[in-house]
């Protein structure tokens, strides 16, 4: 206790400004008022940012919980918030973000009634590998609330970083406490045996044909820069985990491309044929392995090091050579320091005919009258270099996977925000947390006409809260097409409950006070670009994309006949 009392509600947000948040995203709802005017006692401190719906709410956080690497914070009230927040925290478990979300409760005296929006969060939320939560905690006594923020946010960073959901019963949060908040959470960090690192350098000197894959969430710039050494002194190529492509700089020699969907073919044959694979940080998951073939599962042809935070999550899918728990903070320096054979290793022509493979892939064909490689390629160009780019679900954002090169987190930190977990919608809110969070920095969105949709109301967000550098690029062809594609591949001809009707963009943009334009051809993308890069407002730009164009290499057309035929 440190003597002075005040609501429960203002311990919280006091309890938050000790673990370094000076910005949380959410909903308000009647169930957690003493919170809020906790945000109002400390509004010097902390802002609070109210959001249009708590999917984007749930996603700003998971974006702050990537940029930031330490939890994103979101509040949402009982059962219907908290059920709209529910794709944020699956994102933030796919993703090995860490994240903090606060859900309104009942009061205590009337659980278990089925009061007005209760809902048993610990049954909805998990926990378990499977979950949308690492852990679900519930703070029943005010004078133990600053044990429970405490417990979260190691819980969320520690290991696989993930959500951790915090319910917070309505009669709690009014009850005065006298309980001082405790400090920062301090991390413990695991580093990898000393024997595990002489297996993997003998297993590293056996190898004729090794690879990296780096990515996974937690890697510091420090680590990057020094995995960048380890690389080096040992000549490995080094590919990026799915949506993890801005852990390596994709400028380096040895970069060999992103590891993930609508992979370069060039690179899957690589990794069959390489002899050793190192999967550093990466928790080898369906997109990573290309459904599980690129590693054969659960015992892959190749030799396996799979290196990773979570204890939990080694052995857990396949079955390595060699597991190492180690934190991604301290993962370059161990490898850094592995030394290499004085003679030099003898994989330069394998390194380089990986990067050749790259930039080989980085070679866009030309299609008219919209061209969405020379699209990417000019948004890079003109775009500041640290740049946030953001995307959700969709195969417009095979273009920018494909040709966008992520600079490695050691320079500006992360630039990629993009959801493994494949949710519809993600990229409008994590671009305006981006744009909110870091200010001087610029943030690109580029969306689906569907995937917009799905959370296009945050552009409100966006506009009252300030946002300036941030653009939108709506890639509108009229359809869910990833799965048309699907239906094209499997069901040739028979279009069913893809086609979509769409509002005019840009005028929608110009309502929630944005600036808006339309594109149709490319030769107006570079201008239109460069005025949404000069504007002291946010842009939203429309481009109109045939249908047809599904993917970078290839059309509606060629599956459907090529489906026909076989
Ligand atoms: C929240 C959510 N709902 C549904 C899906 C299934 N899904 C994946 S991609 C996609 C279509 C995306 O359409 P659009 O954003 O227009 O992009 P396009 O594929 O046309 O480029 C759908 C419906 C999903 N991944 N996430």
């Amino acid at each position: 206790m440190n003597g002075k009392s005040r609501p429960a509600g203002h311990a919280l947000v006091e309890a938050l400004i000790a673990q370094g948040i000076d910005t949380v995203f959410g909903v308000p709802g009647e169930s957690y008022l003493a919170v809020l005017d906790g945000f109002h006692e400390h509004r010097e401190r902390i802002r609070f940012i109210a959001c249009r719906h708590e999917g984007g709410a749930a996603f700003m956080a998971e974006a702050q919980g990537k940029l930031s690497n330490w939890p994103g914070v979101c509040f949402v009230t009982r059962g219907p918030g908290a059920s709209n927040a529910a794709i944020g925290l699956h994102t933030a478990f796919q993703d090995s973000t860490p994240m903090v979300l606060f859900v309104g409760q009942v009061a205590a005296d009337q659980r278990d009634r089925e009061a007005f929006q209760e809902l048993d969060y610990r049954q909805v939320f998990g926990p378990g590998t499977l979950g949308m939560a690492k852990w679900v905690g519930e703070v029943q006594q005010a004078d133990r609330l600053s044990e429970y923020v405490a417990r979260a946010f190691h819980t969320a960073m520690q290991g696989r970083p993930g959500p951790v959901v915090l319910v917070l019963p309505e009669d709690m949060l009014t009850t005065p406490t006298a309980s001082a908040v405790l400090p920062r959470a301090r991390l413990a960090q695991p580093w990898p045996a000393p024997g595990a690192l002489r297996d993997l350098r003998a297993m590293l000197l056996d190898a004729r044909r090794p690879f990296v894959i780096a990515g996974g969430s937690g890697w510091t710039p420090e680590s990057v820069r020094a995995l960048q050494r380890f690389a080096e002194a040992w000549e490995l190529p080094v590919g990026c985990g799915f949506r993890f492509q801005d852990t390596f700089d994709n400028r380096h020699a040895l970069y060999a491309g992103d590891v993930g969907i609508g992979i370069n073919p060039k690179l899957a044959a690589r990794l069959r044929d390489a002899d050793l694979i190192l999967a550093l940080g990466v928790r080898l998951g369906e997109m990573t392995t290309g459904g599980y073939s690129h590693l054969a599962v659960p015992r892959p042809a190749q030799r396996l090091v799979h290196l990773h935070a979570g204890a939990e999550e080694l052995g857990r899918v396949y079955s390595a050579d060699l597991l190492i728990n180690c934190a991604l903070s301290a993962a370059g320096p161990a490898l850094a320091a592995l030394e290499p054979p004085a003679s030099g290793p003898s994989w330069g022509d394998w390194a380089a005919a990986a990067h050749a493979d790259y930039e080989a892939n980085h070679v866009a064909p030309a299609v008219e009258p919209l061209d969405m490689a020379v699209v990417i390629k000019t948004i890079q160009r003109l775009a500041p270099e640290d740049t946030v780019y953001t995307n959700g679900a969709g195969n417009y954002s095979a273009w920018l996977h494909r040709y966008t090169r992520y600079y490695g987190l050691q320079h500006h930190g992360r630039t990629q925000l993009a959801p493994t977990s494949g949710a519809m919608g993600y990229g409008v809110p994590a671009a305006v947390a981006a744009a909110l969070l870091y200010p001087q920095r610029t943030a690109i969105n580029i969306a689906g006409d569907g995937d917009f949709l799905m959370t296009g109301q945050e552009l409100a967000t966006a506009r009252a809260h300030g946002a300036r550098r941030l653009i939108s690029v709506v890639v509108d062809n009229g359809s869910y097409g990833t799965i048309r594609m699907h239906q094209e591949r499997e069901y040739p001809g028979r279009v069913s409950g893809s086609e979509l009707a769409n509002p005019d963009f840009a005028a929608l943009a110009r309502a929630y006070g944005w600036n808006g334009c339309r594109v149709d051809a490319t030769e107006q993308f570079e201008p239109a670009f460069k005025d949404a890069l000069a504007a002291d407002a946010p842009s939203l730009i429309h481009i109109k994309l045939a249908t047809d164009v599904i993917t970078p290499r290839t059309t509606i057309s060629a599956i459907r006949a090529a489906a026909r035929k076989g």
